[in-house]
């Protein structure tokens, strides 16, 4: 839909006053965002439908992208900038008196996600669609979103997260387009002359009920769909659950993401969702592939899955099951057609990640879908005796001593399995699958993460992006590689100036939330030092955390030491159930307080933890951020992606050698980066040899044995238990992210980096370098990879890419 201001500022007073009766004066934020929100559906609704028709009408090959999270943020701005609206809109709510920034603060995140995992799908999400690709998400409709962190008495408290509570009002709810998902009971397989019909008995039927939401493309008139799924009880099965209680026990399956799985029922419960999603995409799949008559044999060639970590790794057996069950395919024409069809990423190598279920827990959830598993697995050995020795077979089979390995279903089920780095992908088939490497190595290939350019830095930095347009023009804006142009203005001093003015400016916007949210004065003339990621021990916010206490034993030892004043800032939440990492929490909190009420070092340091991190907290802080902590143990974080979303919004890297680091290395040289640490191959050397005495650290050397007894010796207060078990994490139980021993290797770093800010032109040069690289990690490049090696899909024909840069 083609838009004025003018048209703009008439509908959207109508649809004011007809959906509240209310004048612009009167209304309450939440009302005003409402309505804008229907106004901005509207203008792309007709867009979304013709999406739809048009990969029916072209009969497109299309891919499904099954991930159990979706961390989309908020959607007003990143809709209003794809579709072409952000500068109209705008200026005709200042007209009537109004601000897009505030009212897209009454937009309660989408956080239906952890972290990493979940950004990156919303990050594919926007690409696919900004691509002009075939691609839809499918997931699942908590009802409640990742939980609301917030600070008492520095311990971390986790309170529920409603963000239904004024509805979602991007979402459509298609109850038309709702599918059953069976579970529990019992299944018999009875021949009847035909084929083997599978007969189920005391199975609940659930009933999912899709959410579509529009994801709009970036100004090419193309919007695909995530649909997540809600679970409901089907009115046939209403007599069933006579309670509220028993209808809860129902509706409970997709209330919350990731439920406490430290305990039997909660792990129950995640299975449950497991299935439930697969299930439910995978028929509605198969469903809509029916209606057009076309032969299921050649399935794979019109769809792709993708199992997005090993959550949605059912999926092979889903489709087996309606491929034989339904459709009564002969085995070996189903699993082709399986394999074909599906694709896996891997996102972790830490085991605890690796999902493995117990036999007896896949029984009761879904008996079938056991049995066809326990089939796989059967085949798979049967096939590979005589060919590999026994002890490889056992290593690799699906099943094996009582237990499910999801990875291993998903990567035989599949014909692609890739990771997330080039280090990643490379411990994958040196190491962690090392014997599926061997098997299979056809199948294995890297896809780096990318980050959507549009969301981190158009959105979340208009003052950078409008100084890159003025350097080389808006070109970026549809082709983020060529923010490599900028490389040519590295002796700009102009352009260096202009760097560091929008960088000071966001700054001072941080600040002033800081102030606000937490009372904390900062200056923005201080080095705003970063680490926003989940917390965990592997992702060494310790590190940062001694290193921090260094600075200030330095500075209470010569309250006039000449330092660079630094603000560090964390943004982080804790699994609800991981004890030490809420042990760090609290530390930091305490070292916070600490410091900031120091008054004789002058506040040279100070130190903010800022509650409830997310997507929305990320872009307030990512465009006012000069240094991005990237420090987890060399061969523990599969790739990172706020390293990514840094470098674009001009922060300097301060990183060990692992994930995507190396290739943030790759591109903007030693110079432009602050690396420490041990090497992939010093790590795995330890690990085998088991002579790392972390102990002999604390003993050698001075400053390490100071700041450690810090923790334990009252100079932190409130941390007797906290302080103590770090204390002990690190001495006792020997440290085993090699915190201690990177820490000299990091404080040696740190001094670089205070020395480097020094001279405020050479970092405004190094800033440039890092944004000008920054377009080689864009998600568009990284999904239109996944599309032509792995998916096989292909643009809408009539893309719209170049149009739109006419009119931009
Ligand atoms: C995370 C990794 C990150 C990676 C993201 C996205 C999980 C299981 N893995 O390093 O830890 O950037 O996935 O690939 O959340």
């Amino acid at each position: 839909m083609k838009i004025t201001q003018e048209r703009f500022v008439h509908e959207f007073k109508k649809r004011l006053a007809e959906k509240f009766a209310l004048d612009v004066k009167d209304a309450a934020p939440i009302e005003l965002y409402q309505t804008l929100v229907s106004v901005v559906k509207s203008g792309y609704s007709e867009i979304w439908r013709n999406t739809w028709k048009s990969y029916v009408k072209n009969d497109q090959k299309q891919v499904y992208y099954f991930s159990i999270e979706f961390l989309p943020g908020r959607l007003l701005k990143s809709n209003l900038l794809n579709m072409g609206w952000y500068d109209v809109v705008d200026k005709g709510l200042k007209q009537m008196g109004l601000s897009l920034d505030k009212i897209s603060e009454s937009e309660v995140d989408m956080a239906l996600g952890n972290g990493g995992l979940g950004r990156l799908a919303s990050c594919f999400m926007d690409a696919l669609a900004s691509d002009g690709l075939p691609g839809n998400g499918n997931g699942i409709r908590y009802k409640y979103g990742l939980f609301k962190q917030k600070f008492v008495d520095g311990y971390q408290i986790e309170l529920p997260n409603e963000w239904l509570t004024d509805g979602n009002n991007w979402a459509v709810a298609r109850k038309s387009k709702a599918v059953d998902v069976l579970m529990g009971g019992q299944v018999h397989l009875i021949d009847n002359g035909k084929y083997l019909e599978a007969i189920y008995e005391g199975a609940d039927v659930i009933k999912a009920v899709p959410y579509d939401t529009g994801i709009v493309g970036y100004r090419n008139d193309h919007v695909n769909t995530m649909r997540l799924w809600d679970a409901q009880i089907p009115a046939s099965e209403e007599v069933k659950y006579p309670t509220i209680e028993d209808r809860r026990r129902v509706e409970d399956l997709t209330s919350v993401l990731y439920p406490d799985d430290s305990n039997y029922e909660g792990r129950i419960l995640r299975l449950k969702q497991e299935y439930f999603f697969t299930s439910a995409g995978i028929q509605s799949i198969t469903r809509h592939y029916k209606k057009y008559d076309r032969p299921l044999n050649e399935i794979s060639e019109h769809i792709a899955i993708h199992i997005n970590d090993t959550h949605p790794a059912m999926c092979v057996a889903e489709f087996m099951r309606i491929l034989l069950d339904k459709e009564h395919m002969d085995w070996d024409e189903a699993w082709q057609q399986t394999v074909k069809t599906m694709s896996y990423t891997n996102h972790t190598i830490m085991a605890e990640a690796l999902e493995k279920w117990p036999v007896e827990m896949l029984a009761k959830v879904q008996p079938r879908i056991l049995q066809i598993i326990q089939e796989i697995d059967r085949r798979y050995a049967l096939e590979l005796e005589g060919k590999k020795d026994h002890d490889f077979i056992e290593r690799t089979r699906i099943i094996k001593d009582g237990m499910v390995k999801m990875a291993h279903l998903a990567i035989i089920g599949s014909h692609s399995t890739n990771g997330v780095a080039k280090l990643h992908t490379e411990l994958l088939e040196n190491d962690v699958l090392r014997d599926f490497y061997e098997l299979y190595p056809e199948r294995f290939n890297n896809k780096t993460n990318g980050i959507t350019v549009r969301r981190w830095l158009q959105v979340a930095n208009p003052e950078l992006a409008k100084t890159i347009d003025q350097a080389i023009g808006t070109a970026w804006r549809f082709d983020a590689k060529k923010l490599h142009e900028l490389k040519n203005h590295v002796g700009d001093k102009k352009l260096l100036e202009k760097i560091g003015k929008a960088k000071l400016d966001n700054k001072k916007k941080l600040a002033a939330f800081i102030k606000e949210d937490t009372g904390i004065e900062v200056s923005p003339h201080a080095i705003f030092d970063v680490q926003i990621k989940r917390l965990h021990a592997y992702k060494r916010q310790l590190l940062n955390l001694l290193h921090i206490v260094k600075l200030y034993l330095d500075l209470k030892d010569d309250p006039n030491r000449d330092v660079e004043p630094r603000v560090f800032i964390f943004g982080a939440k804790a699994a609800p159930s991981y004890h030490y990492a809420k042990a760090i929490i609290k530390c930091i909190n305490e070292v916070a307080n600490m410091i900031n009420n120091d008054k004789t070092i002058n506040d040279k340091l100070k130190v903010v933890f800022l509650e409830n991190y997310g997507v929305s907290l990320a872009e307030k802080i990512i465009p006012a951020a000069d240094v991005g902590e990237q420090i987890s143990t060399a061969t523990k974080e599969a790739s990172g992606t706020s390293n990514m979303k840094l470098m674009l919004n001009g922060a300097l890297t301060v990183a060990t050698l692992d994930g995507a680091n190396i290739e943030i290395k790759d591109y903007v040289g030693e110079d432009n980066i602050f690396i420490f640490g041990l090497t992939k191959d010093e790590v795995l050397e330890y690990e085998k040899n088991h002579h790392y005495r972390a102990a002999e650290y604390y003993d050698n050397d001075p400053v390490i044995k100071r700041v450690l007894d810090a923790f334990v010796d009252g100079t932190i207060p409130n941390i007797e238990v906290e302080g103590h078990e770090i204390y002990d994490s690190l001495l006792r139980v020997n440290d085993e992210y090699f915190v201690l021993r990177d820490f000299a290797s990091y404080v040696q770093v740190q001094e670089a980096v205070s020395e480097a800010y020094k001279d405020k032109q050479n970092w405004n040069k190094m800033c440039l370098v890092n944004i000008a690289n920054a377009g080689y990690f864009s998600a568009d490049d990284t999904v239109e990879k996944y599309a032509k090696e792995i998916w096989n899909i292909k643009p809408n024909a009539t893309e719209m890419k170049g149009k739109a840069k006419d009119v931009y």
